[in-house]
């Protein structure tokens, strides 16, 4: 009989995890799933092209599924300043630390094929499931961590900046107890939030947050949402940056990307061609969710607008003439922001 510290032991050696947990493959509970469709909606609205509506439950994935396995890939690259960044070379933009980093999705395949391998050499059946899978909720139920005021899940080890993977199986393996430990009166999270989408504890307001509107959302950016939009082009990471328990964390170098990707000057970034989008981001983690060069290029005319840098101007006078009209509406408030008429 397979146990679950073998399966543990084999993912800590050859995953390099130290947070693994199993909870049983029970369905969702109803409350959850209501709860979860809503915030589908919500992401549909902001991109149609995310037509997924449906909660599945581990039965969906593996026929008679008994366990969810979960663990935790150290997804931590440091903490990128989102405000006064101008230096010799301009105007810097943050995207920073940022979990769909395509060196991590490439080891989280390699150890899914791995995690599968063994178990389907032990005779049990496993896969790993996609969107609308709620991976938060069985992590907490195997004791990966708790339950954040950020809504995410906080181990002691790697704080809330890790990658949950996800495999659920046939085999019976005893599930793990949640794991002690919360916030307590702390509200770091909720106070530093730009926009105020942390203001119900444990649940993100999607329509607030930024990220919905950097990386999600296809149209023109609320005018309300650019001033605190800042330097952030791809990612807001505040909710995670001020975290008690995100202090002391191990940085990932392996995996991490260029400062020039992740934390780069904005002027140059503006101007680049169809293929120096697809070099530099397409592939190493915006092709996944911001779906192409027009919707970087109107999120880098927002941080220009608020860098105060009127430097910028030449390069957004060009994009204002930009035949995309979102470039062009939001290059023309970022030049009204930079002259001050705003
Ligand atoms: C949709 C989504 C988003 C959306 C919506 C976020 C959200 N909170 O739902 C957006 C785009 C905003 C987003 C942003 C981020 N995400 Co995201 N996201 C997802 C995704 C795909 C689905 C999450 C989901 O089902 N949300 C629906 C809501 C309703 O679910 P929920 O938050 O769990 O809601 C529960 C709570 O509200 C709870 N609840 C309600 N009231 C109360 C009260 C109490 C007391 C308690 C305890 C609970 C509770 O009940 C709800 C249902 O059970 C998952 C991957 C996956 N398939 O699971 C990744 C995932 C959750 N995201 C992740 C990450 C890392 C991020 C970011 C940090 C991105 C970044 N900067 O790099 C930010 C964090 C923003 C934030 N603070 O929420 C990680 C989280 C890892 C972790 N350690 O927890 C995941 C698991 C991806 C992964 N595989 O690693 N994300």
């Amino acid at each position: 009989m397979l146990t679950s510290q073998e399966v543990k032991a084999f993912i800590a050696e050859n995953c390099g995890s130290q947070v693994i947990g199993i909870a049983s493959a029970a369905p969702f509970r109803d409350e959850d799933k209501k709860r979860i469709v809503a915030t589908l909606k919500i992401l549909k609205s902001a991109n149609p092209a995310m037509d997924n509506e449906y909660v599945f439950d581990p039965e969906d994935f593996v026929d008679g599924a008994k366990s969810v396995i979960s663990f935790g890939i150290n997804n931590f690259f440091g903490i990128y300043p989102s405000a006064d960044s101008t230096d010799n070379n301009g105007p810097r933009g943050a995207i920073g630390n940022f979990y769909l980093n395509e060196n991590v999705l490439n080891k989280a395949m390699s150890y899914f094929a791995l995690v599968k391998e063994y178990l389907g050499s032990q005779g049990f059946k496993s896969e790993t499931p996609f969107a609308g899978f709620p991976q938060k909720i069985k992590a907490l139920e195997a004791g990966l961590g708790f339950h954040g005021k950020n809504t995410l899940v906080i181990d002691t080890k790697l704080g809330s900046w890790f990658s949950l993977a996800t495999v659920i199986t046939d085999a019976a393996l005893e599930p793990d107890e949640p794991a002690q430990g919360g916030c307590g009166t702390c509200r770091h999270c909720i106070e530093a939030c730009p926009t105020g989408a942390l203001t119900t504890p444990y649940t993100t307001q999607v329509d607030k947050c930024i990220i919905y509107y950097l990386c999600h959302w296809k149209k023109e950016i609320p005018l309300a949402v650019r001033d605190q939009i800042g330097v952030r082009i791809g990612n807001c990471t505040v909710c995670s940056d001020v975290c008690p328990h995100n202090k002391n964390l191990m940085v990932n170098a392996e995996d991490k990307l260029p400062d020039d990707v992740i934390y780069p000057h904005l002027i140059p970034l503006m101007n680049m061609t169809d293929d120096e989008y697809e070099e530099k981001y397409g592939a190493k983690m915006f092709g996944f969710i911001i779906g192409g060069r027009q919707y970087l290029r109107r999120n880098i005319a927002v941080a220009l607008g608020n860098s105060g840098c009127r430097e910028a101007l030449p390069s957004l006078e060009t994009a204002a003439r930009d035949e995309d009209p979102l470039v062009r509406s939001h290059a023309a408030w970022a030049i009204e922001k930079l002259k001050g008429r705003l």
